[in-house]
């Protein structure tokens, strides 16, 4: 080689030495740049909160945010209690909020930080949970009932009965849930799905028993269950029953004859929640008329927002999934927490799982 050519060789290594190190500089300071950037962290529902509403928060907070979810208020309670630190953002449900507050897991809200909560409707505020909204604001409200292929199954099943037929065996879900899949059977024998009395829980706790044989699977995400048609008929939520019919037209939903559990699901901050304000910001924009409406065209449950309305499309605005007749309101109970009693909920639903 002429000398000329390895000094050439010589800087041309170089230059692409001082590029390497350029690069390499720029993406550390890049990726540096990224971990600073505020992270909310949400544990909520399936289903809950959409890509869409995620990615528009982002976008306008120049946060990111990072999604964990939970199938049952006992399972984010369990979690939370045994030291979960992290979360900023959590959905619990009425009872499990008097619950968490009594525990001292929530975080006071300010409420000068969240003035959208003018927005929500007096129906959804000063609930017996958390009687002046200091640690909760409702999100969204449902039913449990029974989600079915009408395509199958014809005419529509009236009763919870319907769960117990051995011709269905295989065929259908319950939730996944030591409240709500006691207050079925509950129902059936005619108790209050909140009863404190321990030989009407033995008596639930037989019937569930007897059930699980025919049992497919217990699952609290039904909707996935009945858009593939794994099942034809699912113990679910109404939201997510609604869900599956956007999905598989032929699914409809209907709440028994012998009662069943209506909900507020509400959004909370852990009291060890890294970003208080930050998770503050994001249940104000939750409030937002138009970013509600969202919420619910998502969701498929109610909104606690009146003005959303103008924003939805008119069947979502009174649809039946959503608002169910007088005559069935009046048949459903609020799951209520049931203080030292819930530890025989939680064994009896243990009990009937082991079996
Ligand atoms: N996929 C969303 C399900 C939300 C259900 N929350 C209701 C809990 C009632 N106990």
């Amino acid at each position: 080689m002429s000398l000329f050519s390895k000094i050439r060789f010589i800087s041309h290594n170089m230059s692409n030495r001082y590029i390497f190190l350029g690069v390499l500089l720029l993406t550390i300071f890049l990726n540096s740049c990224g971990d600073q950037k505020n992270q909310l962290n949400i544990f909520t529902w399936s289903g809950y909160i959409s890509d869409e509403i995620r990615k528009e928060f982002e976008k306008e907070f120049d946060v990111n945010v990072v999604i964990d979810i939970y199938g049952s208020n006992e399972d984010l309670h369990a979690k939370l209690s045994a030291g979960a630190t992290g979360y900023d953002i959590i959905m619990p449900s009425d009872y499990m909020v008097s619950k968490m507050i009594k525990e001292n897991l929530l975080a006071e809200l300010n409420h000068d930080n969240i003035p959208n909560f003018k927005n929500i409707s007096p129906m959804f505020i000063s609930k017996y949970f958390d009687p002046e909204n200091r640690y909760s604001v409702p999100y969204t409200f449902g039913t449990a009932g029974i989600a079915y292929d009408s395509s199958v199954i014809s005419p529509a099943p009236d009763s919870w009965t319907v769960l117990w037929e051995t011709q269905y065996k295989n065929r259908f879900s319950m939730l996944d849930d030591p409240r709500e899949t006691p207050a079925v059977a509950l129902k059936m024998l005619g108790y209050s799905l909140n009863t404190t009395d321990p030989e009407q829980l033995r008596q639930a706790k037989e019937k569930l028993i007897a059930q699980k044989p025919l049992v497919k699977q217990y699952k609290s995400e039904a909707e996935e269950l009945l858009i593939a048609g794994d099942v034809i008929l699912a113990h679910c939520w109404s939201g997510d029953a609604f869900r599956a019919a956007e999905k598989r037209p032929s699914i409809r939903y209907v709440i028994p004859k012998e009662g069943s559990s209506q909900f507020i699901d509400t959004v909370c901050i852990p009291k060890s929640a890294p970003h208080k304000e930050l998770a503050e910001k994001f249940i104000n924009y939750l409030l937002r008329p138009e970013v509600n409406a969202k919420i619910t065209v998502f969701t498929k449950y109610g909104t606690c927002v009146p003005a959303a309305k103008e924003h939805l499309p008119e069947d979502l605005q009174k649809h039946k999934f959503i608002y169910p007749s007088k005559e069935v309101l009046e048949s459903l109970e609020w799951i209520k927490d049931q203080g030292d009693f819930t530890q025989q909920y939680s064994r009896a639903w243990e009990e009937i799982k082991a079996k």
